[in-house]
Order: C-alpha cells, then sequence, then structure tokens
C-alpha cells in the first residue's frame, strides 16, 4: 500500500514542492484546499491529474476531521498560514486565526481521529525576530518582531505541547527564508527577480524597495522540503532548524539579481517608505548542524545559483507572456 500524505497549504510555494517529493517517493497525495472564487493551482497544475484535492479551511476544524476521516493519511504536513509578514500588521487578528489558532485546530482534528499520524508544523527563523544569539539554532530563545513572527511562536510552542501531553509523532522545522521562481511577488527576493525582468525586458524603469540593510539567510526551497520530509521519517519526533548558515543583505541579493541581467542596480532601485516595517528583523543566520548529523540534510543550492536562477526564470517567464 503506499504511504498516503495530507498537505495544507498545497497551493503554496511550498506545499507544491513536497507533494513533487512525496510523489516521486511514492506517496498518495491529498491537499487541502480553501473555496475561493477563482482556481489558484497555478504551482500544482503540472501534477494536478496525481493528487487528490480536497476542501478544507485552516479555521474549520469540522472540515478538517472530515478529510482526515475520509482519507486516512499517515503523514500530516502543515503548510497553511497568512505567511507575508508586512500584511501581519495591517491583519493581525486574521493572522492570529490562520497562522497561530489554525495550527490548534489541525492538531486538535488529528487528536480526535487518528492521534498517530505523524505532523510537521511549518515553523520559521521569524520567531528569533530580534536575535538573542548568533548563529541562532534550535535552543535560541525566541524574539517575534510582528504578529506573524508571534502567531508563529504559539503555533510552535501548541507542536511542543501536543508532543508532550498526547505523545503525539509531532515535529517542528524551524525554516529559515527560501525561495524558488515560484515564491509570491511580494516577497523580496521574486520582487526583485520580477522586478528586475521586467526592467530588462523594457517593460519598467525602477525597483521600489525599503530596507536594503536587512541580512537573511537565503536558501532554495526544493531544498527544504526535503528536509520536511525527513523530520517525519525519524523514530522520535524533534524540532529542527533548516537554513545554510549563511547571510546576505538585501542590498547584495539585489547586486547578483541586477548582475545577472546585465543592469546597474543603482540606476533603477528607489527606496519608498510604504515597504518598510514598523519593527524590523535585521539579521538572521542558522545553524542546521542538528538537521545535517540527526536527518542527513545538506543543502544543494548556493545564494548566487538562487537569485540567478530566479532572474533567469523571470526574464524568461515574461518573454514567454509578452511574445
Ligand atoms: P505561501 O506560498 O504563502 O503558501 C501559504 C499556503 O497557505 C497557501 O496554499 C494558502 O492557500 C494556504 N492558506 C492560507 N490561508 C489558509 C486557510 N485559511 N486555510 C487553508 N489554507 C490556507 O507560503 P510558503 O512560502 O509556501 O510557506 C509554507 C509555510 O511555511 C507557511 O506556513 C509559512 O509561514 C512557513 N514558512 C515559510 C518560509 C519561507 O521562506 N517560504 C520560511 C519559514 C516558514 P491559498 O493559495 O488559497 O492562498
Ligand atoms: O523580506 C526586506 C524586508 O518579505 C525579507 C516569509 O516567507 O521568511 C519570509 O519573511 C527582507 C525583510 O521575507 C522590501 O524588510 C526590503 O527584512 O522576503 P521578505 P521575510 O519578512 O523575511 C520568513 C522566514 C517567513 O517565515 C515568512 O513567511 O527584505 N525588504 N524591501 C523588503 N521585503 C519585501 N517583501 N518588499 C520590499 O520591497
Amino acid at each position: 500500500m503506499p504511504r498516503r500524505a495530507m498537505i495544507t497549504g498545497i497551493t503554496g510555494q511550498d506545499g507544491s514542492y513536497l507533494a513533487e517529493l512525496l510523489l516521486a517517493n511514492g506517496y498518495e497525495v491529498i491537499g487541502m484546499v480553501r473555496r475561493s472564487s477563482t482556481v489558484n493551482f497555478e504551482r500544482i497544475a503540472h501534477i494536478q491529474d496525481q493528487l487528490t484535492l480536497v476542501p478544507g479551511d485552516i479555521l474549520d476544524e469540522v472540515s478538517m476531521i472530515q478529510v482526515l476521516r475520509e482519507h486516512r493519511p499517515q503523514e500530516v504536513y502543515n503548510l497553511a498560514a497568512q505567511s507575508f509578514v508586512q500584511t501581519s500588521w495591517s491583519q493581525p487578528v486574521l493572522t492570529g486565526e490562520v497562522t497561530a489558532m489554525g495550527v490548534t485546530r489541525i492538531l486538535d482534528a488529528i487528536r480526535l481521529t487518528d492521534p498517530e499520524i505523524r505532523f510537521y508544523q511549518a515553523s520559521s527563523s521569524e520567531m528569533f525576530g530580534k536575535v538573542q544569539e548568533t548563529p541562532q539554532l534550535e535552543s535560541t530563545p525566541f524574539y517575534p518582531r510582528s504578529p506573524y513572527g508571534v502567531a508563529k511562536v504559539y503555533g510552535h510552542w501548541i507542536t511542543v505541547n501536543y508532543r508532550e501531553s498526547y505523545h503525539m509523532h509531532a515535529s517542528s522545522g524551524i525554516l529559515f527564508n527560501h525561495e524558488s521562481p515560484r515564491r509570491g511577488l511580494e516577497f523580496l527576493p521574486r520582487k526583485v527577480s520580477h522586478g528586475v525582468a521586467r526592467i530588462k525586458l523594457g517593460l519598467d524603469k525602477e525597483l521600489r524597495l525599503g530596507n536594503l540593510d536587512a541580512k537573511r539567510d537565503w536558501g532554495y526551497a526544493g531544498d527544504y522540503v526535503r528536509a520536511m520530509w525527513a523530520m517525519l521519517q525519524q523514530d522520535e519526533p524533534q524540532d529542527y532548524v533548516v537554513a545554510t548558515g549563511e547571510t546576505h543583505s538585501v542590498r547584495e541579493l539585489c547586486e547578483v539579481a541586477f548582475d545577472r541581467a546585465g543592469l546597474e542596480m543603482a540606476d533603477h532601485v528607489v527606496i519608498d517608505e510604504q515597504f518598510l516595517r514598523p519593527a524590523e528583523v535585521d539579521l538572521l543566520v542558522g545553524d542546521a548542524t542538528k538537521a545535517r548529523e540527526k536527518i542527513g540534510w545538506e543543502t544543494e543550492m548556493s545564494f548566487e545559483g538562487l537569485v540567478q536562477m530566479m532572474v533567469d526564470a523571470d526574464i524568461d517567464l515574461l518573454a514567454s507572456q509578452t511574445r
């Protein structure tokens, strides 16, 4: 019998890569999708015929109990979230409902239907926020700097709590920023790769950005979903930091991107205050020693390779759309 996994957030960046990985590993993949007035399956269109997509919402526990009862997965990956940090200040309550309380709802749905299900929670380096030590690892205290970060801290601890209270196989992956050509257009690396491609093709002249000095540990989403899967294959549930161990500023990322397209960053980047945040996370860099040693996880993509791949992909995409 093939193993069965359920993914919440399958229509997102990570959901699409994780679904590909699970299919390649011989899984039957159930994707929970929320109702919307227009279909948004772009990221999974190429594998849609191999997936079972079922309606459900992380805001609605009954819908998840129904899905779990009907499809009986052995593994659940909770990727659903309001995941854009800037939006979490304008929609803090929604962010809390989805990104924090949503985790309790799915954990509880699992507890009620089949507590043997193995559970993955998509925790985030945003929980470290105003960092208390560098680099950040599993034991680093949290100090979130946005409603999103606060919600993720709740999601993280409720996962730990269900593991300890009900002996559930619940693990939390503390993932640092990871990107790809499938990243949403509002996140910095994709905004830059897409903006550079538009300038290259003569569709735009400038790219408006906020804080160029913030530093992040950026990796490739395709590498990071391997860590999610590996965590659920361990005998013991645990929490793991997943990161490259390198940090780069927004400015450096822009330089690599503009350079790839043969453009000068200084000719096009304009600072726009609307993209500054009420509280910033200045520096993130992770130490993934535990993930390397315990689950054998390695990153395969370099920072430059990632940014260049994203720029190339956006130039190809826009060129095909304007042809
Ligand atoms: P993403 O592209 O924003 O995808 C989020 C997913 O959540 C989408 O499929 C979205 O569905 C779904 N969703 C939102 N609200 C929902 C609801 N009420 N019910 C059910 N589904 C809902 O995010 P991502 O980059 O793939 O990240 C995946 C997870 O990892 C998120 O939890 C994120 O917070 C976390 N994370 C991401 C990173 C990163 O660098 N990418 C780092 C650390 C942690 P729609 O398509 O319908 O909107
Ligand atoms: O910002 C700065 C911004 O929006 C990165 C999410 O996946 O990773 C992501 O959160 C940095 C910040 O990602 C612009 O101030 C400058 O310092 O790409 P971002 P994020 O906020 O780090 C974590 C790990 C998650 O868990 C989240 O879900 O870039 N920045 N100028 C800008 N950022 C944006 N978006 N737009 C700008 O114009």
